[in-house]
């Protein structure tokens, strides 16, 4: 029986377009090749070329069309990040932002054996954005709850579960921040209790970002507040050849969103060389989340292939290739 699925696409600004048109071609090459799939793209603008045209960076038309589809890809918007992904993530309570970093075969990284996931909590912390400016100081409230704690603590060891994992490290400020970061190292803590054959660890943030770059090999599942997630995970895409190598999701009870942690890299737009690993794999994410495990596969397996075989690379992992000569690859490897 045919499996159909709606799928939101935000191409967004700089690379964003770049990245998502060579990351369609690849899902399209799934579908050929598993000949019991369907997918259709619903194309909806967001970010700051939206708001020059539109008057709205995030217009209710793209909200509901995300909400009428199955899943959404979303590529990267710029200046408007707060006016678009954040309330995204909040309005439709995408609560586990979910960031593997994981070293791929051929590319040239730091560390050698990395195979970690980031599970940033994505809903609250000073990404709630309560606060106010004055004319030369300003104010912002780092908003941590027992529920968004507890919630995040929760999936992070069912992922560990699901995944076979071996170790959650719980990363947090409460020698400092004992306000806020007491409530989330309690509710890891309670969670943890439940899940005895999983270690559990906590570290500071800023001792965890040091052995990150000493031990990377160390971690396995990290479960952190928002801010604390979203630094380290670029920390972590730096050991594994980049931000071109990390995808992501954004995932709630019933919708997600799936971007490539990197933004929208204004410095090389338009000059058709960005990395659209991440974004690729973020869309193999988007496919797992949906239940279509061998569809996912396909496309990790293309990825996988087509570096083994010592793949075209882009500029940001040493080579000269173009994003459509890697993409292109993959796509080719995937139909093979
Ligand atoms: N550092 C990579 C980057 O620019 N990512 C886009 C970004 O910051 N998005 C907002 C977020 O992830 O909270």
């Amino acid at each position: 029986m045919m499996r159909r699925y709606r799928i939101a696409v935000i191409p967004g600004d700089g690379i964003g377009p770049e990245v998502m048109s060579a990351t369609l071609p690849i899902l399209e090459a799934v579908v050929e090749k598993c000949g019991d799939l369907d997918l259709e793209f619903v194309t909806l603008q967001a970010g700051d070329r939206a708001k020059e045209e539109l008057g709205e960076a995030l217009p209710k038309e793209t909200l509901m069309g995300v909400e009428s589809c199955d899943a959404c890809l979303f590529a990267a918007v710029g200046r408007t990040a707060s006016e678009v992904i954040l309330p995204l993530r909040q309005r439709l309570d995408l609560y586990a932002n979910v960031r593997p970093a994981k070293v791929y075969p051929n590319i040239p990284t730091l560390a050698k054996g990395v195979d970690l996931v980031l599970v940033r909590e994505n809903t609250e912390d000073l990404y709630r954005r309560v606060g106010f400016r004055e004319r030369d100081w300003g104010v912002a409230l780092r908003i941590i709850t027992w529920r968004a704690s507890e919630r995040i603590a929760r999936y992070a060891f069912e992922l560990a579960r699901r995944e076979g994992r071996r170790r959650v490290t719980s990363v947090h400020k409460a020698n400092v921040l004992d306000f806020t970061d007491d409530i989330f190292l309690e509710a890891c803590r309670r969670v943890a209790d439940g899940y005895p054959e999983i270690e559990y660890e906590e570290m500071i943030v800023d001792t965890c970002a040091m052995k990150l770059v000493m031990n990377p090999e160390h971690f396995d599942v990290l479960v952190t507040t928002n801010i604390f997630g979203d630094i380290l995970s670029d920390l972590a895409a730096g050991l594994v050849g980049g931000l071109g190598m990390t995808p992501s999701g954004n995932i709630g009870e019933s919708r997600a969103i799936f971007e490539p942690v990197h933004g929208s890299a204004p410095d090389i737009a338009g000059k058709g060389i960005a990395n659209p690993i991440a974004m690729i794999l973020s869309a193999k994410m988007m496919l797992e989340w949906l239940g279509e495990a061998d569809a996912a596969h396909q496309v990790e397996r293309g990825v996988m292939r087509t570096l083994r075989e010592g793949a075209p690379l882009t500029p940001d992992l040493g080579g000269s290739a173009k994003t459509w000569e890697l993409a292109d690859a993959i796509r080719r490897n995937i139909l093979e």
